[in-house]
């Protein structure tokens, strides 16, 4: 049967449940208990790794049978495998579930099929709820499952004719304060920002993530790829964080090992080499471009060769969403086809 308001406006609930849970290697999920006439049972959320799923987590304040008939909203498809936890298809089925609506499919080869295995099991399912929001929550995460590798997000600012800085190679500012606010906000849901050494030794760039003066509760690792070396009093080196440094430009090298240590959401912010470099890799599965009503001029482009010789090799984007940022605007873009896996043997 088709979905209710009652259970849409649960979805809601499930997706604001989500948020509670933290970054981390495992994707936030929420999940809601209804009654059959749509009253709210029980309410969970996912903690992180090794602790319970958040279906299991909302079944756990009802007494023995006190989901019996109900409805389970799950912002993510119920897993079908026993990881840490799980499987939680199972737990729903044994609770004695009647039906079961998620957002979006788990793409994990083993944590999914949990819809397939319900109905299986005479559950009714519906998945697709509100999926474009639980997009916007998971969709990092989704594309890194999909991958096996790290989502990559690529981030420039430049003026309105493609520069990122004046010819003398002076950046600071390029774009205004809503701009900057922005970027800080967004590196704090990176759980990785990346730079060239050519940025650390230009700009010397603290890589945290900032509201005004203060640091953000949640900060990204602080990554320099290259093989100059970062100077004993480069401001990158009292980030919060131990920077991870990389003394090579085998991105697939990188992005697996990066993958390895759990950051799973990359947020490479430059210099145009390095950004060239992931986008003619193939590896930018979102761009951010800040672009600020100023002409520059100049040989100081925002990226360089990112393979794309002819018009008919360009790399063709659907932008997701334009926003206005003071007198900026933020171009938040996809590759219109998308982004590659690993190849043989670079893991
Ligand atoms: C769910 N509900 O709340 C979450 C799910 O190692 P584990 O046992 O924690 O399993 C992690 C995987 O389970 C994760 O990669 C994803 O596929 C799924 N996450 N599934 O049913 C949840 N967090
Ligand atoms: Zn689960």
């Amino acid at each position: 049967m088709a979905h209710s308001r009652a259970e849409e406006r649960a979805m809601s609930r499930a997706l604001e449940l989500a948020l509670r849970g933290p970054r981390s290697r495992n994707p936030q999920v929420g999940a809601l208990i209804l009654s059959p006439d749509g009253e709210i049972l029980a309410e969970g959320w996912h903690r992180g790794a090794g602790t319970a799923h958040a279906e299991v987590d909302a079944l756990s304040h009802l007494p023995e049978g006190g989901a019996a008939g109900a409805t389970a909203i799950v912002t993510l498809e119920p897993c079908n495998h026993t990881g840490r936890t799980g499987p939680c298809a199972e737990a729903l089925i044994r609770a004695g579930v009647a039906r079961v609506v998620y957002a979006l499919d788990d793409p994990g080869e083993v944590s999914g099929g949990g819809g397939r295995r319900l109905r299986a099991a005479g559950v009714d399912v519906e998945s697709g709820v509100l999926a474009d929001e639980a997009l916007a929550l998971i969709g990092p995460w989704l594309t890194a499952t999909r991958l096996g590798r790290p989502h990559v997000t690529v981030k420039w600012a430049q003026s309105l004719d493609g520069r990122a800085a004046a010819a003398d190679g002076t950046s600071q500012w390029i774009t205004g304060p809503a701009s900057r606010a922005d970027v800080h906000a967004r590196r704090a849901q990176a759980d990785a920002i990346v730079v060239g050494t050519g940025t650390v030794l230009a700009d010397d760039p603290a890589l945290t993530a900032r509201d005004g003066g203060t640091l953000h509760p949640e900060q990204p690792v602080p990554v320099v790829i290259g093989a100059r070396e970062t100077p004993a009093g480069a401001a990158v080196r009292a980030h919060p964080h131990e920077p991870l440094f990389y003394d090579t430009h085998d991105l697939a090298f990188v992005l697996a090992d990066l993958w390895d240590h759990g950051l799973h959401r990359v947020f490479v912010e430059g210099g145009p080499t390095l950004a060239s470099a992931f986008m003619a890799a193939g590896y930018a599965d979102r761009i951010l471009a800040y672009v600020a009503p100023v002409i520059l001029g100049g040989p100081r482009v925002a990226l360089t060769d990112i393979g794309a010789p002819s018009i008919d090799r360009a790399l063709r984007l659907r932008v997701t969403d334009r926003i206005a940022l003071g007198d900026d605007t933020l171009y938040v873009a996809e590759p219109a086809s998308s982004g590659s896996a690993p190849e043989e043997g670079d893991r």
